[in-house]
C-alpha cells in the first residue's frame, strides 16, 4: 500500500498498477499523461501554494478539500482547485484497477440494489450524469445521510463534506479520454465500467477517505 502522503510535502506515489494495465479500456499513453503529468501539476502547485503558506501544511488533503471556504477567498479558491486535483486524482486513479473488481454481494451491492435495481440501473445512472457534465468535471457516486446518490462536480470540486463519503468517480476532463476515445465520451464511460474497482468503493464506504489517509474534516472554528 502506497504511504499515508496525506500531508504537505504531497509526492506523486507510483499508480497501484502500470500505465499499460488498463488496456485495452483505456490507452498506456492516457495513463502515463495523466498520473506523471497532470496530477504531477497539481502535486506541485498545491506544494508550492502550501509552502507560501505554512499555516496550512498541517492540513490534510481531505481538510484541505473539504474547507477550503474557511479561508480568505483568492487562498480558499487556489486550494479549492489545486488541493481538488490532486485528491479527485488520487480518488479517481485508486478506483480503477486491471479488468475491474467485482462488487461481491457486500453492503455495497445490497444498497446499489435497494437504490438503483442494480448494476445496470446505477450504470444508466452514472451514464447519464458523467453525460451531463458540462465541460470539464467528474460524475460520483457518494453515500450521503440516507443512502447512495450520484453527483457532478464542476472543474476539480470535490463532494467532501459533513455526511458526504465519496466512493467512486469518473474524471470527464477530456484529458482523460480524447487520445483513445477522441471526443466520445459515452464510449470512455462505458469502457471506465469495464476497469472501475468496487473493492476500493466498499472499502470507502466501510472505512471511510482516501486510502490510508483520514476521512475526519476538522470541526469549524467559530
Ligand atoms: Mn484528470
Amino acid at each position: 500500500m502506497a504511504m499515508k502522503n496525506c500531508c504537505y510535502p504531497f509526492i506523486n506515489t507510483p499508480l497501484p498498477y502500470g500505465y499499460n494495465a488498463l488496456k485495452p479500456f483505456i490507452d498506456e499513453k492516457t495513463m502515463w499523461l495523466h498520473h506523471s503529468r497532470h496530477l504531477q501539476n497539481y502535486i506541485d502547485n498545491l506544494n508550492k501554494l502550501l509552502k507560501e503558506n505554512p499555516e496550512l501544511q498541517s492540513w490534510s488533503l481531505e481538510e484541505l478539500v473539504g474547507c477550503y471556504s474557511w479561508l480568505p477567498r483568492t487562498l480558499g479558491t487556489a486550494v479549492r482547485n489545486q488541493a481538488g486535483g490532486v485528491y479527485n486524482h488520487r480518488f479517481f486513479f485508486e478506483g480503477m484497477a486491471p479488468g475491474g473488481i467485482s462488487l461481491g454481494d457486500g453492503v455495497l451491492a445490497q444498497e446499489i440494489n435497494r437504490t438503483f435495481g442494480g448494476t445496470e440501473g446505477w450504470k444508466e445512472r452514472m451514464k447519464e450524469a458523467a453525460m451531463s457534465v458540462f465541460g470539464s468535471g467528474y460524475a460520483w457516486l457518494v453515500w450521503e445521510k440516507n443512502g447512495l446518490e450520484i453527483r457532478t462536480t464542476a472543474n476539480q470540486d470535490s463532494p467532501v463534506e459533513p455526511d458526504v463519503r465519496p466512493l467512486l468517480n469518473i474524471d470527464v476532463w477530456e484529458h482523460a479520454y480524447y487520445l483513445k476515445h477522441y471526443n466520445v465520451r459515452a464510449a470512455y464511460i462505458e469502457d471506465w465500467f469495464q476497469v472501475i474497482n468496487w473493492h476500493a468503493a466498499q472499502r470507502r464506504l466501510t472505512c471511510g477517505g482516501m486510502m490510508g489517509c483520514t476521512p475526519k474534516i476538522p470541526e469549524r472554528i467559530s
